[in-house]
């Protein structure tokens, strides 16, 4: 198929004012009567013909006005309908649809999650429901009456309010219609039908409005949804606080579903969640576990506005609600929790996550210009860089401009389907401020890279910082132009204090935010009288590689006394890779090397400082992943020697702080009845983060103190943390570990999930056959997502030297295995073969290898159109 590209984008020629759904379920034969009212746009010529999208559909009858059409007016296939001469003026199209939702494996449209109906319709499954204008600047009012069987279907719920409900006679099947008044896309189009619990509570809005809140899950785990109604009523509150923006149905309904091919659905009124992000308690989930419900469920309600109120006029603009509510789930987190851990948290999966796919064969612009298929730009460019460049914005033009611009956009948009372009006017109207060339960060896709130098004149008593920019080749972009790039920084002088530094002459500078919008640039900065430190991209202000020219006592310096907290963990991170590149280089050389001393020493500091909590000693115990690692070496890349290197380093810094550890480990714990709150999670955190170098330490009863902290643990994240511990360093009672975590936790998918997933990440040349064997357990089942990403997903991505091993078995089982999937569900395996993204930066033999595996995907014919696009792109 072509692709589609944002310059052939064309407004609609009709449009659907309203729909009214009359949905008869039943598994395998569910009827759609669905009745459209459309009129032509002015400027259509009459008589022009409508073509409506379909997606596997069975067209069951049809009439325009009452009246059925003669076989020469209309043509229709599953993938489209078309009437070839629609009524001049605006007419009524009734469509009847049959469906199968039993057979529906893809989870797009209608299906069955369990027994439960449920749908997703972004981005274009409403299409798999009824023939539509399937496109997001189509907005229709929405009425929808649902028929189930009563025993089986107690719950009937869709977007909006409930108007009315009753039973069908005597059948034993009932109804419920609802109503929502907000004209919305199709793509936010929900119902859900089946037998579900129902936890409630309630929200006064602002100005004093009553909402009903709902959250429906199986029967049975009704007592693990209060964190998510917690974060829910915190948001609501939050985002009247933050932004003034106040809930706007009179209920609020979100529904748990286990089999779900994302992580939620913002449907209008009607959120839909992945059963991951909603189902917690102290014994099942971790603190990361509460910390992600908490932020997937601010996620999904803030698209309450940014998305559903004002929506994007076509799917290049995914990132207008996906970045700008990434952003807001950010700052909401921040709030609740600490701001420079979370910050620390948020850079790390940017730097994981997006820094790989920009530079790698799968790189495209925040908002691309093409795509063949809009499922697999859901990406972390999309989502986390799009909020990198929100973030940017409100670093140069200030908080009040900033909160200018966003009140102006809620204005004048709402109820817009909209453009990044029409975004952007807003601020620069509110900062009174061009942002043509800030607006290339849409349009560039590649890391810039910041090189900065610095030069201090004894002298003149003067610093010069010499800036430059560079955006490394992008596959299909060339001649890359020189982006707005706001640098936060500080001059630190001896005593560790920031200068008051003043604006220098002539540079552009905004308070302590160095703005670089040349390919290079110069500052000098007077009246300094000695040479001071300088700590540059403070808080990570902006989505860049930074590559300055730091002394190793200079980043020594800084990992001790920067005052910006994001900076200092940034620079032991540094000083632990300096150490962990060069011992990867020594390692292939087959020479044995010493981790500096400088980077123990580093850490023992972060250790005993009582200044930092918790929570950000922990982070700064965190070692670079090998992926990280492998990403920093670039290209011929060995993951043997990174994990050798990165093995040494961990134990070198066990040796040295063994005992300070072991006795973290014991007193940091947090004692009493488990609570998710941010300061008990800092203090687990450490604890475990320190028993993670106590189980390499050379110390006396190593093992036995993981076993038993395994043993002992009354919370999930202690558990998962001493068994990974147990499982990936082979220690003494490894396999009863993992049995007695089966036999407790065996009824619980969600927990299960971890049990796969702890072993398919074990380094170790056994782990490839176990996760062939594990493809084959009872509790794993391909047909849902969750299995598939915990084990097979987790393999790819959290294993480097098995899924890369040097006789290509890994890639082998990763590429059969997507093929095994795609027949099933295309979204979850395009997801999974995207972890070949980086196989050109292996090593010879390993790139060769991968090649061919990706080589045997591509040669299957029936492949899927979104595993297509990935393997030719991954290819190209
Ligand atoms: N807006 C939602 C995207 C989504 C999705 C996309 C494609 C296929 C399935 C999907 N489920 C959810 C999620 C969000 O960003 O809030
Ligand atoms: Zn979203």
């Amino acid at each position: 198929a072509p692709a589609i590209r944002l310059e052939d984008y064309q407004p609609p020629a009709y449009r659907i004012g309203t729909v009214d759904l009359r949905v008869e379920l039943a598994p395998s034969e569910t009827i759609v009567r669905a009745v459209l009212s459309i009129t032509r746009q002015d400027g259509t010529h009459p008589g022009t013909p409508l073509e409506l999208d379909g997606d596997d559909l069975a067209l069951v009858s049809l009439t325009i006005d009452g009246r059925v059409p003669g076989q020469d007016e209309f043509n229709a296939a599953p993938d489209r309908l078309e009437l070839f001469t629609p009524p001049a003026e605006s007419f009524e199209l009734e469509l009847v649809t049959r469906l199968d939702p039993d057979a529906n494996t893809k989870l797009m449209g209608l299906y069955r999650s369990s027994g439960t109906y449920c749908t997703q319709c972004e981005a274009e499954g409403f299409r798999r429901i009824t023939y539509f204008l399937d496109r997001p600047d189509v907005l229709s009012v929405y009425t929808t009456r649902l028929e189930a069987e009563k025993d089986a279907c107690p719950v009937l719920l869709a977007n909006g309010n409930l108007i009315e409900e009753g039973p069908l006679g005597d059948s034993g099947r009932h109804f419920a219609v609802w109503h929502d008044p907000h004209p919305k896309p199709a793509y936010l189009f929900a119902l859900v039908a089946g037998d579900l619990a129902r936890v409630p509570a309630r929200f006064s809005t602002q100005s004093g409005n009553e909402i009903a809140l709902n959250i429906y899950v199986e029967h049975g785990k009704e007592d693990r949804c209060a964190w998510a109604m917690d974060s829910l009523i915190r948001s609501m509150r939050w985002d009247e606080e933050v932004f003034g923006l106040e809930y706007d149905l009179d209920v609020f309904n979100i529904v748990a579903v286990s089999d779900f091919n994302m992580g939620a659905m913002e449907n209008k009124g009607l959120n839909i969640f992945n059963d991951k992000y909603v189902l917690a308690d102290p014994e099942t989930a971790t603190d990361q576990d509460f910390a992600n419900i908490e932020a997937v469920i601010a996620h999904e309600y803030f698209h309450n506005w940014t998305g559903n109120r004002i929506t994007c006029r076509d799917w290049f603009q995914l990132c207008l609600k996906e970045g700008l509510t990434v952003f807001r789930d950010q700052e909401f987190s921040s709030d609740m929790r600490s701001r420079a851990v979370k910050r620390i948290a948020d850079v790390r999966l940017l730097k994981s996550h997006q820094f790989p796919e920009d530079a790698g064969p799968l790189a495209h612009p925040v908002r691309p210009r093409t795509y063949h298929e809009i499922n697999n730009f859901y990406t972390a460019t999309v989502y986390e860089k799009g909020a990198e460049v929100v973030r940017m914005l409100k670093t140069l033009i200030g908080d009040d401009a900033f909160k200018a611009g966003l009140d102006l956009y809620f204005e004048r948009h709402d109820g817009d389907a909209t453009t990044i372009e029409a975004f952007l006017a807003c601020f620069s109207e509110a900062a009174s401020t061009n942002l043509d060339q800030f607006s290339r960060w849409y349009e560039q896709a590649g890391t810039p890279v910041v090189t900065a130098e610095t030069d201090y004149d004894e002298g003149s008593k003067t610093f010069t910082v010499s800036l430059s920019q560079e955006i490394p080749p992008v596959p299909g972009q060339k001649n890359s132009k020189p982006a707005v790039i706001p640098l936060r920084f500080g001059l630190i002088g001896a005593n560790g204090n920031d200068l008051d530094t003043g604006a220098p002459e002539g540079t552009r500078l905004q308070g302590d935010v160095l703005i670089l919008n040349k390919a290079h640039q110069k500052i000098t900065f007077d009246n300094i009288e000695s040479r001071p430190v300088l700590s540059l991209l403070r808080g990570f202000s902006a989505p860049v590689r930074l590559n300055q020219s730091l002394s190793q006592d200079e980043l020594v310096f800084l990992a001790a006394k920067d005052s910006d907290p994001f900076n200092r963990w940034q620079a032991v991170q540094t000083l632990l890779m300096k150490d962990l590149v060069r011992l990867t280089g020594e390692t292939r050389q087959g020479n044995r090397a010493a981790p500096s001393s400088d980077t123990i020493a580093v850490i023992g500091n972060v250790l005993t400082d009582a200044s930092l909590d918790e929570a950000l000693r922990a982070q700064a115990l965190v070692l670079p992943s090998e992926a990280d690692i492998a990403q920093e070496i670039g290209k011929n890349v060995d993951p043997d020697a990174v994990y050798e290197a990165r093995q040494q380093l961990r134990k070198a810094i066990a040796g040295a702080h063994g005992a300070e550890f072991q006795s973290i480990a014991k007193s940091a714990m947090p004692n009493g009845p488990f609570s998710p709150d941010a300061a008990s999670a800092g203090k687990r955190a450490l604890a475990n983060r320190a028993l993670s170098f106590v189980a390499v330490s050379e110390l006396a009863g190593a093992a036995e103190t993981i076993w038993e902290r395994f043993a002992a643990a009354y919370n999930m994240t202690d558990r998962i943390s001493a068994l990974t511990l147990l499982v990936h360093d082979h220690l003494a009672k490894e396999e009863e570990a993992l049995a007695t975590y089966l036999k407790r936790h065996e009824s619980n998918s969600l927990a299960m999930d971890k049990w796969f997933m702890t072993q398919a990440t074990a380094p170790g040349a056994e782990t490839l056959a176990k996760v062939r064997a594990l493809k084959t357990h009872p509790l794993y089942d391909a047909g849902n997502p969750n299995r598939v990403r915990s084990l097979l997903q987790s393999f790819a991505t959290g294993n480097p030297t098995q899924f890369a091993r040097g006789d290509g078995a890994g890639f082998e089982l990763v590429a059969e295995s997507v093929l095994e999937i795609d027949r099933r569900n295309p979204q979850v395996a395009s997801r999974l073969l995207t972890s070949f993204r980086s196989w050109r930066a292996l090593d010879p033999q390993r790139s060769a290898l991968a090649e061919t595996a990706l080589l045997r995907v591509s040669s299957f014919e029936n492949l899927s159109r979104d595993s297509r696009d990935i393997v030719d792109r991954t290819l190209q």
